[in-house]
C-alpha cells in the first residue's frame, strides 16, 4: 500500500517536472532576408523577447535558431517579433 502511494507520488513529481522543462530552441525559416544585414535586425528583433536567451541567424540558410524559456514566451510570440521588424518567419522544427 505505501509502496504504490510512494510509486504514485514519484511519478506525478516526474510529470510534473517534464512540464516544467523550460528551455527550449526552435528553428525560424525566416525567407525574407535578402542582405547581410537582415540577420542582425531579426536577431535584435528576437533578442528582445523576454524569455529568449539565445539566437543564431544564418544568412545563408534563411533561418534563426532560438534558445527560449517556454514559461516567459511562446514560438508565436517569436514569430510576431521577426514578422514586426519586418520578417515574416514560420517555426522549422520544435515545438509549437
Ligand atoms: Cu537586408
Amino acid at each position: 500500500m505505501l509502496k504504490k502511494f510512494t510509486l504514485a507520488v514519484m511519478l506525478a513529481f516526474g510529470l510534473a517536472a517534464s512540464a516544467f522543462a523550460a528551455v527550449r530552441t526552435v528553428t525560424l525559416s525566416v525567407p525574407g532576408m535578402y542582405c547581410a544585414v537582415c540577420p542582425i535586425t531579426v536577431k535584435k528583433a528576437l533578442q528582445k523577447v523576454p524569455g529568449v536567451s539565445q539566437v543564431e541567424v544564418s544568412f545563408e540558410k534563411k533561418e534563426a535558431v532560438v534558445t527560449f524559456d517556454d514559461t516567459k514566451t511562446s514560438v508565436k510570440a517569436l514569430e510576431d517579433a521577426t514578422f514586426e521588424a519586418g520578417y515574416e518567419s514560420k517555426v522549422k522544427d520544435g515545438p509549437r
